[in-house]
């Protein structure tokens, strides 16, 4: 399952100790005050891996005298909904949202998770809703067309089928090819029947003039 990272930063000062000097430690408890992750002594902290609930990240500052002081936040984890529509019409019985006919709620259970009108099993981008489609599976879309108010990172692929010749010149060259083709294979057929005509027209002929020799004997 995708998860994004919680990324924690302090600005600490004291009257005697510069900010190397201090001894950090960072505490994360549940909503039920059960310590669960401890972080290091850095003034920076990205929290992964934490189950969806309730917590308060504390961090506590040491000073090389002893003294310490801390500050806390509350925070919440939930599920992650890439497209946000995990929202209050959303019905988290069947992840099925009725004012709009579409799934909805986290991507766990969200079938469509960029809302772009192909689910996820179906859509090379599941979470790119300017693309779906990926012919060669190069990793470039076949086409990026994105919805109002989306941007996307992606690049339409030039050569959907990856065979070489750009799509623009592949679509071209193939009707060209099939008329010149279609023209080449009616011109054989024209020919062929112009020398069949010419075989009957001459054997035609050549019988007329024996019939001719024939009858001058006869008489
Ligand atoms: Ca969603
Ligand atoms: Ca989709
Ligand atoms: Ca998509
Ligand atoms: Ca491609």
């Amino acid at each position: 399952m995708e998860t994004t990272y919680l990324t924690a930063i302090a600005q600490v000062s004291d009257d005697y100790d510069s900010a190397e000097q201090l001894t950090l430690l960072w505490i994360v408890t549940d909503s039920s005050g059960n310590e669960v992750l401890t972080g290091p002594s850095e003034l920076q902290y990205n929290l992964t891996d934490i189950p969806q609930g309730l917590y308060v990240l504390e961090l506590q500052v040491t000073d090389s005298f002893g003294k310490m002081s801390s500050a806390s936040v509350d925070f919440e984890v939930t599920a992650l909904d890439s497209d946000g529509d995990w929202t209050a019409t959303c019905d988290d019985t069947d992840w099925f949202d009725n004012t709009i006919s579409r799934s909805c709620g986290p991507d766990v259970y969200d079938k469509d998770d960029d809302n772009d009108g192909f689910t996820d099993i179906k859509d090379k981008f599941p979470l790119d809703a300017c693309a779906y489609l990926d012919s060669d599976d190069d990793g470039m879309p076949d086409t990026v067309n994105c919805p109002d108010g989306i941007t996307t990172w992606l690049f339409e692929d030039q050569d959907d089928d990856n065979d070489g010749i750009p799509d623009t010149s592949e679509g071209v060259s193939t009707k060209e090819g099939s008329m010149i083709s279609n023209t080449g294979l009616l011109l054989v057929i024209g020919l062929i029947i112009l020398a069949i005509m010419l075989v009957v027209r001459s054997r035609r002929g050549g019988g007329d003039t024996e019939m001719k020799v024939f009858d001058e004997r006869l008489l």
